[in-house]
């Protein structure tokens, strides 16, 4: 086992990573900016090291300076979290030439899945259902003419090196192909450095339905079943739940064989998660996210397991020690993402926190580093709380969580308290009866 850990991450998932490690017995180093000297993470920590100045660039991102904190405390492994390093390959690799383990897929992978049309292939190879579309990079506009006309429209023109919603373009029919392919090919050259493309049917109500899968170096691959992602605005997840209420055991259990059978084949190490998009009852591959996720606790809740200590294990060597059968799904859980903004503007919120009062009880989880006193930076990511409940079944969890946001005060930053509190209350919310589309409607009225 690892004789120290270093934690590349700042918030509520640097106290998370060091609760895992705590609980094995493994002592931690954070890392921080300027801005963050008083961060909860940093006070936690057996050790610190000040890594650069507010911007993330030159701090949290700067890898120079984060394998100079390994190096000078003698860390032998890091976990990067999520965001920032995490599905950075080079940073992995330079990680291991220095002969600290790398809490994650190999360089290989991580590369792998972030040019989605390699992921795509791979899992084209390994028989996991994908939208129908294109057979690699489009090279040109005639040939998207092409294969939209095999397909039919609508089709969507996507950036292989994509994620969040850039780079991505709908053409509803032939006289929107033009345009739609231009502006991708733009977009993705500016955001990503590299304009190739690829296309994809359009599909134009599903659900976001994700699946966490964990490896050993040993060939044992499992899943911990499905996170319903489709609760989200501007690709900003809010509110997640584990299961979907769109699937039931067979379902997942299909779809998990096939996922887990494939990635063996592949050598996949680590955590993992495969995104699907789900319409009419077919799952349809995505993309696949080589690390650690922000709603990773609603798998934790319904499958009773610490990933992060899972992933920590693995990443020693050891393995894992049950399979898929001994994996139980067990009630219900639902994260609701508390972010420092304005719950009717979605202006950001930083600044001064007066009060902070989370709730508890039974079924109640907040993972936080907020802390009466603080002052909310304005350089990241708003996220400040997610706030998990779990309950035998999907009305008790939401009962439960409307009780834990009635409880929830936070008093000096605007937060999305309040949001949350209506979307719980809403008759489609309650019904489960909720496509990606439904939440910016619902924020819109
Ligand atoms: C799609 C799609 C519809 N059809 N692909 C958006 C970001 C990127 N990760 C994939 N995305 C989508 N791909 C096809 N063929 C709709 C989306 C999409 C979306 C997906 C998941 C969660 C939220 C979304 C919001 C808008 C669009």
């Amino acid at each position: 086992m690892f004789g120290k850990i270093l934690i590349a991450n700042r918030g509520e998932i640097a106290l998370r990573i060091q609760r895992a490690c705590r609980e094995l017995g493994i002592p931690t180093v954070a890392v921080h900016s300027t801005a963050d000297s008083n961060a909860m993470h940093v006070r936690l920590a057996d050790e610190s090291v000040c890594i650069g100045p507010p911007s993330p660039r030159a701090s949290y991102l700067n890898m120079p300076a984060v394998l100079s904190a390994a190096a000078v405390t003698g860390a032998d492994a890091i976990h990067p979290g999520y965001g920032f390093l995490s599905e950075n390959a080079k940073f992995a690799e330079m990680v291991e030439a220095h002969g600290i383990t790398f809490i994650g897929p190999s360089p290989a992978h991580m590369r792998m899945m972030g040019d989605k049309i390699a992921a795509k292939a791979a899992m084209a190879e390994i028989g996991v259902p994908l939208v129908a579309g294109s057979d690699g990079a489009v090279q040109e506009v005639a040939q998207a003419r092409r294969i939209a006309e095999e397909i039919g429209y609508p089709v969507l023109i996507k950036a292989a090196s994509g994620g969040g919603g850039r780079g991505m373009k709908v053409a509803h029919a032939p006289d929107e192909l033009e345009e739609a392919w231009t502006v991708a090919r733009t977009e993705a050259r500016s955001a990503f450095g590299d304009d190739a493309v690829y296309m994809e049917k359009y599909l134009d109500r599903p659900r976001h339905i994700e699946l966490q899968i964990m490896a050993d170096n040993h060939g044992n691959v499992v899943h911990f079943g499905e996170r319903d992602c489709s609760l989200q605005r501007r690709h900003q997840k809010l509110v997640e739940e584990a299961g979907s209420p769109a699937l039931d055991a067979a379902a997942r259990d299909a779809i998990g064989a096939v996922a887990t059978a494939g990635l063996r084949k592949l050598g996949y190490r680590n955590a993992g998660t495969l995104e699907f998009l789900y319409q009419d009852g077919q799952f349809a591959f995505i993309e696949m996210n080589t690390r650690l996720q922000v709603e990773h606790p609603v798998t934790e809740m319904v499958c009773n397991v610490d990933l992060v200590r899972e992933q920590i294990r693995i990443a020693a060597g050891q393995e894992l020690g049950y399979t898929q059968s001994d994996i139980r799904f067990q009630g219900h859980a639902i994260e609701c993402r508390v972010t420092a903004e304005d719950p009717v503007t979605f202006m950001a919120s930083p600044g001064h926190v007066e009060l902070y009062q989370p709730p508890g009880g039974l079924g109640v989880r907040v993972d936080s580093a907020l802390y009466a006193g603080y002052d909310v930076p304005p350089y990241y990511d708003s996220m400040v709380a997610k706030l998990i409940v779990h309950a035998p079944t999907r009305p008790e969890a939401i009962a439960r969580m409307r009780r834990a946001l009635m409880e929830f005060a936070i008093q000096g930053i605007k937060t999305t308290i309040p949001l949350h509190r209506r979307i719980m209350d809403s008759a489609e919310f309650r019904a489960g009866d909720y496509t990606i589309h439904w939440l910016e409607r619902f924020v819109a009225e």
